[in-house]
């Protein structure tokens, strides 16, 4: 059963108890007191318990206070591996602030090497909105070249999206289409952010798709040989592709503004080539081109 399928007054009440610290037994006898079969019970409240959790862990660090608490630990049970519908991930580091996690194993070396050959075939020159026109612009800061895939486009990319569901707690529904890069030697995508300055003209269309980003996936598809890391410059961290893991990031700050710290470019490529495929996250249900 997927959380996201469960009526939505049913996924109200299980977040609701669930705050209050409910566990999955007190949750199993709650719902089949209320009439539902004890299966049914138990698969609600075992996704209902995964679902919160992810949420719980990527959800923004919460407001600084004068003692400054260091950012929640790890729930016991979850050891460092996070739970997906189908696949164990490894957490392998976490920033608070910016929030930034590095994930490990989020694909295997097979369904790395599916995505490049499924991408082969409709790469083009990357674009980048033009914040003034809303156009897509070839741009010098960006030298890589791409291609989409229709959200659930075929059945890895279904797996996929619902395993970074599972992860970040933001449905399926609220992904931009998955993009593909590749870049050769000299390939770079000068620092940047993902999301979308409101104040700028050029980006009142795409705003209207499904309204703010709110996060990031970048997920490594190869080992590149020297170079081609996701950096963050304005708190130095570097991070060096390697085949199957994934760096998310999210931008909303502590007092829910954009979060600058979220800076980032892809830098050069110095040996070899460098494929990723980019997961960006809207703060409501994407609506735009590709989100079916
Ligand atoms: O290629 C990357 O590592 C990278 C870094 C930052 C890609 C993007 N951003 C992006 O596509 O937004
Ligand atoms: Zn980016």
């Amino acid at each position: 059963m997927r959380y996201d399928s469960l009526p939505p007054d049913l996924k109200q009440w299980l977040a609701q108890t669930i705050a209050t610290g409910a566990d999955e037994a007190a949750l199993v006898r709650a719902l089949t007191a209320a009439g539902h079969k004890p299966g049914y019970a138990r698969s609600a409240a075992q996704d209902a318990l995964v679902w919160h959790k992810a949420a719980a862990r990527f959800a923004p660090a919460p407001a600084p206070t004068p003692s400054a608490a260091p950012a929640e630990p790890l729930a016991a049970d979850d050891g460092n591996t996070l739970r997906t519908t189908d696949r164990p991930v490894q957490l392998l580091f976490k920033l608070d602030a910016p929030r930034v996690l590095l994930l490990g194993g989020l694909l295997s070396d097979d369904e790395c090497a599916q995505m490049v050959a499924l991408a082969q075939a409709r790469l083009q020159r990357s674009t980048v909105v033009n914040p003034d026109t809303g156009t897509y612009d070839e741009h010098p800061d960006r030298t890589s070249r791409g291609g989409h895939f229709r959200r659930g486009e075929t059945e890895l990319i279904r797996r996929l999206e619902q395993r970074l569901a599972d992860l970040t707690g933001y449905p399926v529904e609220n992904g931009e289409p998955l993009q593909i890069l590749h870049y050769l030697p000299g390939g770079e995508y000068k620092p940047h952010y993902d999301y979308f300055d409101p104040a700028q003209p050029g980006n009142e269309a795409v705003l209207k798709q499904g309204g703010q980003r709110v996060a990031t996936v970048v997920i490594y598809l190869n080992d590149v040989e020297a170079g081609g890391s996701t950096v963050f410059p304005t708190v130095g961290l570097d991070v060096l592709p390697r085949k199957g893991n994934a760096t998310f990031f999210a931008y909303l700050a502590e007092d829910g503004r954009l979060d600058e710290r979220t800076l980032h470019g892809g830098s050069p490529v110095l040996r070899g080539e460098k494929w990723i495929a980019t997961k960006w996250i809207r703060e409501r249900a994407y609506v735009g081109a590709g989100a079916t």
